[in-house]
């Protein structure tokens, strides 16, 4: 084990103190290893760029202007990567969806991040399953 030193501001502290009173770690390097741990995970299924299946989920506001237009305008222009989707209507304004992916994670991960960064898209989160055989971490 290495021993390295980290400058954390006290908000993003503050998050993972929260993690670790939550979910139980008993200290704080244990609780940044294992965040650590996903994110590279993460990071290695993509830069395999295997064929995927993916999960993308967000909420977003049906009033923005033309959001909800552009949002299904980019999965018909990917339709070939669009599996299926899910739309809920969880209040007023606000919408759900769950979008299935599939094919290679470049492409998953850039069909992502055209509908996330869109303004008005809130809580977005992809989550990427290879299907070739890899050991499952
Ligand atoms: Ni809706």
């Amino acid at each position: 084990m290495e021993r390295i030193t980290i400058t954390i501001d006290a908000e993003l502290l503050a998050i993972v103190d929260g993690v670790m009173a939550r979910r139980g770690y008993a200290s704080r390097s244990e609780a940044i290893r294992d965040m650590i741990r996903d994110a590279a995970s993460r990071e290695d299924v993509l830069s395999r760029n295997g064929v995927c299946v993916a999960v993308l989920d967000y909420v977003y506001d049906h009033e923005t202007r033309s959001l909800a237009q552009r949002l299904t305008h980019e999965l018909h222009a990917h339709h070939h990567l669009s599996v299926a989707s899910m739309h809920i209507h969880l209040d007023h304004d606000r919408c759900l969806e769950t979008t299935v992916l599939r094919g290679p994670a470049s492409a998953l991960q850039k069909l992502s991040d055209t509908i996330t960064t869109q303004r008005g898209v809130h809580h977005a989160n992809l989550h990427v399953i290879p299907l070739a055989a890899q050991p499952d971490r």
